[in-house]
Formats: structure tokens, sequence, C-alpha cells
């Protein structure tokens, strides 16, 4: 690149990121009114239930309603005609001992995050959820797909991407610090520092710590971005070419499914369960059997307070030590077999000897754990 070239450039994703900085504060304020009666983002009233919520996204007839009727007792009225869904409408999957809440939503058109339909409820709605399904139909065009991600896009939802590297932190006086731990090559120290000045942001600390682009920086100030895991699912593959299915299936966060035919659809609940890290554990009385029956399901990350508040909130408190027995089909370390009279269930499964732990161990998914109050 010559030296112009590059000072054109510069200058170019200098202006430009001044302008996403001004678009982003408006539609925030759009989108985030601060007083509730003025309308805006809420979604539709479904009450939470089960272990996590997925929603369905999608542009209308990709078979949604479909999708809910058969993976849940819960039947959705589907029909050849677009827009036959015009409410939130929950199911349940049962899947290892959780329970999933599946969201079948009414179909979004282009411009649904500026209002248009329901749209803008049914992106609310999907803010709720720990997992996206954005569902398409594979014998319609790959636009799609983008046109979607446009519209959640636009209402703060991140797909499949961590939240930035960066450390931002206001202050009253001082002014600014910028710091970087790394070379900036899609923005600029120049083009950091403006943005700030046009939200006003004169005295802060900023530490960014990964190669971010302008739009990440934006992100950051503007804090309420959801970042959330995604599945794309291509539905009707029974519609389409062996070779059109192959390249489609072979995509990053991609499963390919026919609703209509039952295809694949097994895999799609495996790799919703990956996608939300769902981990269960099974609670020990002292003296008894492990209850296989009814597990507690927490998040990947989850520690044993968690499952003491899993079981009962005063249990935290009261806390003195746990017992844990690992589960040896997913601790590979763990190489002898079962030897624990009261953990030989019809499973045999489970490590022989259990680990005493405090509140911050962190639990795997089938551990076993027995809790000690005082
Ligand atoms: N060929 C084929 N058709 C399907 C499949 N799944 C659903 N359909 C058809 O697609 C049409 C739309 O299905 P719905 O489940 O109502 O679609 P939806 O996404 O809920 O649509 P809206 O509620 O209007 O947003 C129906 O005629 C279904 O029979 C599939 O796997 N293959
Ligand atoms: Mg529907």
């Amino acid at each position: 690149m010559g030296i112009v070239e590059k000072t054109l450039n510069q200058a170019t994703e200098y202006h430009l990121g001044l302008l996403k900085a001004k678009l982003a504060r408006y539609r925030a304020q759009l989108l985030e009114p601060t007083t509730k009666s003025s309308g805006g983002g809420s979604g539709f009233d479904v009450q939470k239930s089960g272990d996590a919520r997925v929603a369905l996204i999608g542009f209308p007839s990709v078979g949604k309603s479909t999708l809910l009727s058969k993976c849940t007792h819960t039947q959705s009225e589907t029909a050849a005609y677009e827009f036959t869904t015009l409410t939130a409408i929950p199911g349940v999957i049962e899947y290892r001992g959780a329970r999933i809440q599946l969201l079948d939503l009414p179909g979004i058109v282009e411009g649904a995050s500026q209002g248009r339909g329901r749209g803008r409820q049914v992106v609310s709605t999907a803010k709720t959820a720990d997992l996206i399904l954005i569902m398409l139909d594979a014998t319609k065009s790959e636009e799609q797909r983008r046109l979607l991600e446009i519209e959640l896009d636009a209402v703060g939802i991140r797909l499949n991407k961590r939240k930035p590297d960066v450390v931002f932190k206001r202050k009253t006086t001082g002014g600014i610090t910028l710091n970087t731990t790394v070379k900036l090559t899609k923005t600029d120290e120049r083009t950091i520092r403006s943005i700030l000045a046009s939200y006003k942001l004169h005295n802060c600390d900023v530490m960014i710590r990964e190669d971010i682009t302008t739009d990440e920086f934006i992100d950051v100030l503007i804090g309420t971005r959801k970042y959330m895991p995604c599945l794309y699912v291509y539905n009707k593959i029974d519609a389409i070419s062996l070779e059109q299915m192959n390249k489609l299936a072979r995509d990053e966060h991609t499963v390919v499914i026919s609703c209509e035919m039952n295809l694949n659809l097994d895999y799609l609940i495996e790799r919703m369960w990956d996608e939300l890290g769902l981990v269960k554990v099974y609670t020990k009385k002292r003296g008894a059997h492990p209850d296989l029956t009814d597990p507690i399901c927490l998040r990947r990350g989850a520690d044993i307070e968690d499952v003491c508040n899993g079981i009962h909130r005063s249990l935290a408190t009261n806390f003195r030590y746990a017992l844990v027995w690992v589960s040896l089909s997913t601790s590979p370390k763990v190489e002898c077999p079962l030897t624990h009279s009261l953990l030989q269930g019809k499973s045999s499964k489970f490590a022989p000897h259990a680990q005493k732990v405090g509140l911050t161990h962190l639990v795997q998914d089938e551990d076993v754990v027995s809790i000690f109050t005082k």
C-alpha cells in the first residue's frame, strides 16, 4: 500500500469511526428508552422456565413452528402461508435431565429492528435467551442469513463473539489515560480519542488488550451489548441436492435439518446442549445412593456455591464442606473402577474416592455432590 493510500485509508477510518459512534448513540437511545412507558424494546411476556431458554429467529415460513412441534410436546400452528405464528409460544425439550425452553416466535422481516411488523418485540425477546437459533430455509438464498444478522446486530446482539478485551473505567478527573498492550491494526489512537470526545468522555482509563475494530470499541462504550451464542439451522434439506447440503453442513455453528422428514433433529438438540454449556450434577445424601433421577442443572463454570443455591437458599451460608465424586465417563483422567458401595448403582460410573472441596470449587458435568453444613 502506498503512503498516500494509507493516509487516505486512515482518514476514512477516522471519519467513519466518528460517524459510527454517532449512529450507535442514536440507535441506543431509540432502542433503550429510559422510561418504561415509552414503549421501545420490550419483548413478549413469556415466563422463563426450565434450565435454559432457546429462541427461534427467522423469516416467515422457514419451519420454526414445525420444529417446536417436533421437538416438544407443544403444538404451534404451522402452515404454508407466511406469518402463521403471531406471538411467542414456549415448548420444553427434555434432554439429559435438563429442561430447555424452546421459544417459537413470529417470523421477522427486513427492518424488524426498526419496528417493522412484530420484529422489535421478536428481537427483544431473543435477547432474553441463552442461545439463539437462526432458522433458515435451505432452499432460499444465502442472503437471508446476512439480513437476519443485520437485524440482530442493530439491537445490540453480537452473535458468537466474545466481549472485546478492553478495560474501560470512568473517572471524575484526571483526563484520559489510553493504554494498549497490542498493536492496533484495525483502528488507531486518534480515532479512539475522538470517539471518546464525541461521547463527552473526558476523564477515563482505557486499556485495550486486543486488536479491536472501531465498532468493537463503540460496543465497549455503549456497554449494553449482548454477546450470545448462536446456531444457524438450515431446514428443509429434503428439498435441496446432496451437494448443496454437504456444503451448508460444513460451515461453522451450522446444523442442517429437515423437520418434515425428521432428519438430524437429535443432532440439533445435542448441539444446542453443547452451545448452552449446561452442566448437571447429582446430589447425594449421607448414607444414600446419589439421586440420578433429579439432577441440578447449572452453567459451565458453576461452582459448589451454585450447587448449594440450586438446592436451598440457606445452604451456602451454613456450608462446611462438600464431597465430590467425579464421573468416570466425563473425566478420562480417573482410571480406577468404582468401588464405593453407595455409588455402585446400575451405572457404576463414578470415581471411588470423593474429593473434599469448598464453595469455590468448580463442578463438572455428571459430578456427584454431597453438601455438609454446620
Ligand atoms: N420441504 C419441507 N417443508 C417444511 C419443512 N419444515 C416445515 N416445512 C413447511 O414449511 C411451511 C412453514 O412452516 P411453519 O413451521 O409454519 O413455518 P414458521 O417458520 O413457523 O412460519 P411463521 O409462523 O409464518 O413465521 C409449512 O408448510 C411446513 O409444512 C421441511 O423440513 N421440509
Ligand atoms: Mg410459525
